[in-house]
């Protein structure tokens, strides 16, 4: 099933020059980019956007290094787009990440992990237009 889903370049890896790399080997992995856009998050956006994590203890850092930067958010479409997204992510933590994986190739630590990725079609149907109202 076609399917969409939310990606988010993170901040640190748009403020080291990764974010092209990254969308080629989107574009190779043969999704098509139905959506793209550079914002900067502000603090109640993010709060927002992460609001499933408030109770984590690493909420606060995962909205500081949100929201530090300007972030890419990509609205992704093809067959299972949502899993296909997350294993071509890899683990959360990019030391654990599996070889050829974007986390494990540019992933900095389990707080900068580079990307962002919907985990589920409820997630991706909220996530989608908190960014993309339209769509
Ligand atoms: P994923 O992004 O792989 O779905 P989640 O949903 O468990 O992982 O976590 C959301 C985000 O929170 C991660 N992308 C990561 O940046 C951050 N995070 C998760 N666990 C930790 C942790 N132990 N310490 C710091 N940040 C974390």
């Amino acid at each position: 099933m076609v399917e969409r889903t939310l990606a988010i370049i993170k901040p640190d890896a748009v403020a080291l020059g990764q974010s092209g790399m990254i969308i080629s080997i989107i574009e190779l992995n043969k999704f098509s980019i139905a959506g793209m856009k550079k914002v900067h998050l502000s603090k109640t956006e993010a709060e927002k956007f992460y609001a499933v994590h408030k109770e984590r203890p690493f909420y606060g850092e995962l909205v500081e290094s949100m929201t530090k930067g300007p972030v890419i958010v990509m609205v992704l479409e093809k067959e299972n787009a949502i899993k296909d997204w997350r294993d071509l992510m890899g683990a959360t933590n990019p030391t654990a990440a599996a070889i050829g994986t974007i986390r494990k190739m540019f992933g900095i630590s389990i707080g900068s992990n580079t990307t962002h990725g919907s985990d589920a079609p409820e997630t991706a149907r909220v996530e989608v237009p908190f960014f993309f109202p339209n769509m």
